[in-house]
């Protein structure tokens, strides 16, 4: 009679755990993600893809958003807490209610950063720039200066 080793269950139970958070259904890979406009409460320029929930509505999402060199989103804050990870090139994000680029910190791909909630901080592209964020929506943003919002009379 062969023995089940405890590796060899623990080897069924993380890929049952596994199979169970990652349902096929709902991967979305390379390609197969869908990019458009990035969200009109973001300056122009930047293109989004939704992979899990709906940033707009409660509930855990995941998105990410794409720019180009130079791309910037100036000093604002959320009321929920921002989760960063850089896909692509480089995002450079300072913290508080200037906008600085010598005093922002570069995050490269592959880095992960938490801005905590209600926190002024500002982000600048360095190259070609993916990153992905993700947290609990519904995910708001307040600019330190109203001038800078772009529904600033749209609302
Ligand atoms: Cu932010």
């Amino acid at each position: 009679m062969s023995r089940i080793t405890p590796r060899a269950l623990a080897a069924v139970f993380a890929a049952a755990a596994f199979g169970c958070l990652i349902p096929v259904s709902a991967m979305h890979l390379g390609d197969e993600m869908k990019w458009g406009d990035g969200p009109p409460t973001l300056p122009k320029g930047a293109k989004a893809a939704v992979l899990q929930g709906d940033p707009g509505k409660a509930g855990p999402f995941v998105m990410r958003l794409h720019a180009q060199s130079g791309y910037k989103v100036p000093p604002h804050m959320h009321s929920m807490m921002e989760n960063v990870t850089v896909i692509k090139g480089t995002l450079m994000l300072g913290m508080g209610d200037k906008l600085d680029e010598k005093a922002a910190k570069a995050h490269h791909a592959g880095d992960f950063v938490a801005i905590p909630a209600k926190t002024n901080h500002y982000a600048i592209m360095k190259g070609d720039t993916i990153v992905q964020i993700h947290g609990e929506g519904p995910f708001d943003i307040t600019y330190v200066n109203p001038d800078d919002d772009p529904m600033k009379g749209k609302k």
